[in-house]
């Protein structure tokens, strides 16, 4: 059984490898804003800020990666609308296609882990397709459908408002990895992947979180996952040994959709000082920040933590079940 899907696996794999080659993207008809200069962080180690597609971060429970071929692809929308629609890839390809920076983050991701990734994504903004569906009062939740059976609860309104919740077909400029859900995927500021990124989608009901479930819910995750403000250290390492005297300490910060007001660092149980924050990528990206310690001998414990306009993260550690680890990303480091 698992050799024989292993072997259809390979063979419709390369079906899909070569229809991926042949995909010929339209320009975008709405660009991403030029991202500055300043975005990242020199320093040894640092983490870039445009996140490689092949170094994203993959999370997703199938066992085969979906071979799904374009020229058959369509997607339903249906439910709670005055009018179902279906679109085809042909279609998709001639509308007009947004471009946007979006930080995606996964909710299993633990304080100070790197299930997070950024980078530009090419897509239809889904409020110009529900547009054309029109949701009927009540609607509050759009559940979306992979190709593999995998299901996303998403709000309406992050569906609906003015962010950049995309049909996504191509990541950093070319058509979207198998792996990351070719040929077309969700992307939705703000929200964690689970409830929102469905890769591999084929259908979007439009109904109620009263009325419908989704994969991780079942499954004793939170029904609602906004992202929740975040921080990490990269630079220096977990454990390194470093000279007395000027340290860089730098990392990344993400509040999507909220943005990234500031990241303070702490040493041991000292006062929080503020770091320089880099250039701004936008308030659905991740933003790196850096700053010098004046690092005295001894072993040391660095913390960080973020602000969005609400204020600072909260330091209370919880679990990443139901709905996100909290608490502050910390580092030992030994000062010879
Ligand atoms: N079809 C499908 N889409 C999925 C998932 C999945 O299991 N199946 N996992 C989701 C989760 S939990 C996350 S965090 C993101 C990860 O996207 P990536 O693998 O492109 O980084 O995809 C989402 N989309
Ligand atoms: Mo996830």
């Amino acid at each position: 059984m698992t050799l024989a899907l292993g072997r259809s696996a390979g063979t419709s794999g390369r079906v899909t490898q070569a229809a991926r080659a042949d995909v010929r993207l339209p320009a975008p008809s709405s660009t991403a804003a030029p991202v500055p200069a300043g975005v990242q962080v020199r320093a040894a180690g640092m983490t870039p800020w445009a996140t490689p597609p092949d170094a994203f971060y993959r999370i997703d429970t199938a066992l085969v990666v979906p071979q799904v071929d374009p020229s058959t692809w369509q997607l339903r929308v249906h439910g709670l609308v005055e009018q179902e629609v279906t679109l085809t890839w042909d279609e998709l390809l001639a509308s007009p296609l947004e471009e946007a920076w979006v930080t995606l983050c996964c909710v299993s991701n633990p304080v100070g882990g790197d299930l997070v990734g950024n980078q530009r994504w090419l897509g239809l903004p889904v409020r110009r397709l529900l547009a054309r569906a029109r949701p009927t009062a009540g609607a509050d939740m759009v559940l979306s459908t992979s190709a593999d059976g995998w299901t996303a609860s998403t709000p309406l309104t992050a569906l609906t408002d003015d962010r950049a919740a995309l049909l996504a077909v191509a990541m950093d400029g070319a058509p979207l990895p198998v792996e990351h859900g070719f040929p077309v995927r969700l992307v939705v500021p703000g929200l964690y992947g689970y409830v929102s990124a469905t890769k591999w989608v084929v259908d979007l009901e439009v109904t109620r979180f009263a009325d419908a479930t989704a994969y991780w819910t079942d499954r004793g995750w939170s029904a609602q996952g906004p992202v929740k403000t975040q921080s990490r250290i990269d630079v220096p390492r977990e454990g390194a040994l470093v000279p007395a005297g000027d340290v860089t300490v730098a990392g990344v910060a993400w509040a999507q959709h909220r943005g990234v007001t500031g990241v303070q660092v702490r040493v041991d149980d000292g006062p929080w000082h503020d770091t320089t924050l880099a250039d701004d990528g936008g308030i659905d990206t991740w933003r790196q920040w850096s700053w010098t310690w004046a690092a005295e001998r001894g072993d040391h414990v660095l913390r960080v933590r973020a602000s969005d306009p609400s204020g600072p993260q909260t330091g209370a550690v919880q679990d990443v079940v139901p709905d996100g680890a909290t608490g502050y990303d910390e580092l030992r480091v030994s000062v010879t």
